[in-house]
């Protein structure tokens, strides 16, 4: 008999209370009206739409103690972990419609409680130009988007890293990160300290894409949940301007695809976050488009096309 179909919860948090940019609080709705919704039921899932999260607006402030708007970091992140764990709960596979990247902390943390619970291993790839491992100490800017994947590991403050209610949420040999072509200094020595998998630009130029994800997805036991953080800077401007921080010399369409279609060929994808998407920077939604286009490729687009190869 037929499987169960996968449902898909999507979880809208538009907000940019993370972020050095306003507008990636109107991601959520530039992802619907690209067609999220009705592309994923395309390629046979349920999909539920859930609707957005509320939480505090944005106060526009400066850094206090190396941190902007860090209460208010602190409440979003704890809607999306309530919301992202109670979707697990369900059986659901979750999808963040974000908003800014700092929300991966509260939707990771809630993914990681969900495994230890589960007694399965998890592993988290992370497709961003930026490593995200920032602290207080040594953040150019203060803006906790570039410091979720810190505060998952245990470095950050304790209102953030205690989120999921184990500190730390993640053990860094559980994160894989690609498409990385910005870090700052301390920021470097810091990944390195700490022993990050970075799957850099210049590991993809020089190994290309195939290898680097069979690297990224290698050594995972069969009931191993993979949790895929989107921020849509990963990939490069000139096919999505509609991002606040962009990056030059990011993977191209074709690259980008193939990323995703290996994901979906390794049938572990159990959650996933799509986040930094700025309507207000973008062109006429295209990059909305795009990541709806990508998405469906990380449920299996083309597998029709390889099962008649
Ligand atoms: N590294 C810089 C900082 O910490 C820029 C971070 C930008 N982060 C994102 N998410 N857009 O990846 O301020
Ligand atoms: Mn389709
Ligand atoms: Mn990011
Ligand atoms: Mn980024």
């Amino acid at each position: 008999h037929a499987p169960t179909p996968i449902t898909a919860e999507l979880i809208g948090a538009p907000t940019d209370i993370g972020a050095g940019a306003r507008g990636a609080s109107m991601g959520p709705e530039a992802l619907r009206v690209a067609g999220l919704q009705p592309a994923l039921e395309s390629h046979g899932l349920r999909v539920l739409d859930v609707g957005n999260l509320s939480g505090p607006g944005n106060p526009w402030l400066p850094p206090l103690n190396g941190y902007r708007h860090l209460p208010e970091v602190v409440a979003w992140n704890a809607a999306v972990c309530d919301a992202v764990y109670a979707a697990l709960g369900r059986g659901h596979l979750p999808i963040l419609l974000g908003g800014d990247h700092c929300l991966g902390v509260g939707s990771i943390a809630a993914v990681a409680r969900h495994c230890r619970e589960q007694g399965r291993p998890l592993r988290v790839l992370w497709l961003d130009a930026h490593a995200d491992f920032n602290t207080s100490a040594l953040t150019p800017s203060g803006n906790v988007h570039g410091m979720p994947v810190a505060c998952l590991c245990g470095l950050g403050p304790a209102e953030l890293v205690g989120i999921g209610g184990h500190t730390p949420a993640l053990r860094p040999d559980q994160v894989r990160q690609i498409g990385i072509r910005s870090v700052d200094e301390g920021e470097k020595r810091l990944v390195h300290e700490h022993g990050l998998e970075v799957f850099d630009m210049r590991f993809i130029d020089e190994e290309g894409m195939r290898r680097t994800m069979a690297r990224a997805l290698e050594g995972m036991p069969a009931n191993t949940h993979l949790h895929v953080s989107f921020d849509v800077d990963f990939l490069d401007p000139e096919i999505a301007p509609g991002v606040g921080t962009t990056v030059p010399g990011g993977p191209t369409y074709r690259e980008a695809q193939l990323c995703m279609e290996m994901i979906a060929d390794s049938g572990r994808l159990g959650s996933l976050d799509i986040v930094e998407l700025n309507p207000a920077l973008d062109v006429r939604n295209k990059t909305a488009e795009l990541a709806v286009d990508l998405v469906e490729s990380l449920f299996g687009k083309s597998t029709l096309m390889r099962a008649g190869r």
